[in-house]
């Protein structure tokens, strides 16, 4: 077998080494230490998982998705490298992330049982039951009125389940119990609402800062966000009310410190980006 041809090496490694928040990876590893577990062999998995979101971003930016020139302050894949390589170094992103988890998985001698659970999972949360269904059901949406459950149902697959995904992964390497295993999945699906309630709320203020464009104008009601639907006081209310209710589902467990957990989650409610 030959290496990877230098033109899609570079346009994989430009997406992966854009500067993104690294948000996944780090819950990752948080959910590894919360448990006192061993982070170093939990690194080759915070990175697959990146490169599984860098794949998301790089596919959704394409002209035939959401046509985007700019991602993490840079030109999008698709603009610098062509269509083609875009989707190519996406794909191989994700061909690569399930590679590197078996590789780091042998490596650190995991037991094969959990070494599978976490590979199964990955299908499983970034395939067509979760990221990518969220993908389609959020596509399905784009022309019509969306009410605010089927918004947060798009939200729990599009972004909710990749972050389910890093803590389940974090805890079935830190060997959580399953009653805390189900808790830090409901901690990440809180957080992953949080993460959109913001994101939504940013764009709005980032709107009104550049051209004044008031919360709820006919042209943000076509767009299915929580400020559009509940306005932008109530959205950061419902920001607030949610995190709260993510830290409380790590809170009282022996087996697991959750500081770093809690200081993601107020990270993530102050962030600007
Ligand atoms: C499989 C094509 C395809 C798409 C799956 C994840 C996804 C669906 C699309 C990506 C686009 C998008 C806006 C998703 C919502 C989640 C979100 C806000 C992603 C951006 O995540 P950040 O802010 O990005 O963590 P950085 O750049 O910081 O890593």
């Amino acid at each position: 077998m030959q290496g990877i041809p230098p033109l899609l090496k570079e346009a994989m490694r430009y997406s992966l080494l854009a500067g993104g928040k690294r948000l996944r990876p780090v819950l990752v590893l948080a959910t590894v230490e919360a448990l006192g577990g061993e982070e170093t062999a939990a690194l080759p998995f915070a990175c697959a998982i990146e490169m599984i979101h860098t794949y998301s971003l790089i596919h959704d930016d394409l002209p035939s998705m959401d046509d985007d020139d700019y991602r993490r302050g840079k030109l999008t894949n698709h603009k610098v490298f062509s269509e083609a390589y875009a989707i190519l170094a996406g794909d191989a992103l994700l061909t690569e992330a399930f590679g590197l988890m078996a590789k780091g998985g042998k490596e650190a001698a995991l037991a094969p049982e959990i070494l599978l659970t976490i590979i199964e999972e990955g299908a499983r949360f970034a395939g067509a039951r979760g990221m990518v269904g969220g993908q389609v059901d959020d596509l399905l949406g784009e022309n019509g009125a969306v009410s605010l459950e089927q918004l947060e149902s798009i939200h729990r697959r599009k972004t909710g389940d990749l972050m389910a995904y890093s803590v389940r992964t974090g805890a079935y390497l830190g060997g959580a119990s399953p009653e805390v295993l189900e808790s830090l999945t409901r901690f990440a699906y809180d957080l992953g609402l949080a993460f959109q309630i913001q994101d939504d709320i940013l764009d709005v203020i980032g709107d009104q800062q550049v051209i004044g464009k008031p919360v709820g104008s006919d042209e943000e009601k076509h767009k299915a966000t929580y400020p559009a639907l509940l306005g932008l006081e109530e959205s950061k209310r419902k920001l607030t009310e949610i995190t709260n209710r993510a830290k409380r589902h790590v809170e009282g467990y022996e087996e697991l410190n959750p500081a770093s957990l809690m200081g993601i989650a107020d990270y993530l409610l102050q962030r600007d980006r």
